[in-house]
């Protein structure tokens, strides 16, 4: 499978998997939650941009609708959170409002 299709077979793979353990199948109770933080993420900066160190925290901040469960839509945005975060980190950019250095335009990538 192309690398794209695997990103995105996993995402929905991964969300299932811990939605289905308990309560309602499509959706990540705070237990859950805690789980796919705990076993999916490893990098101690990944799991700091969300709060998995405090499920109470993570959850306010994933939780947008504020019914108590992550949906996959959530989720998506939290995978999108993480891939920003780290597309930072790797290329040093995105993160403050650029101050762009003077008058170099030149076009570097
Ligand atoms: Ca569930
Ligand atoms: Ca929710």
């Amino acid at each position: 499978m192309a690398r794209l299709e695997q990103v995105i077979t996993n995402i929905v793979d991964i969300f299932l998997d811990y939605a289905e353990d308990e309560g309602k199948k499509h959706k990540l109770n705070k237990d859950e939650l805690k789980k796919v933080l705990e076993q999916e993420i490893q990098s101690p900066e990944l799991k700091d941009k969300i709060n998995a160190g405090d499920i109470e925290e993570a959850m306010e901040m994933l939780d947008k609708n504020h019914d108590g469960e992550v949906n996959f839509r959530e989720f998506c945005r939290c995978v999108s959170v993480l891939a920003k975060s780290y597309y930072q980190k790797k290329t040093g950019r995105g993160g403050k409002k650029g101050k762009g250095k003077e008058q170099g335009d030149e076009p570097e990538d």
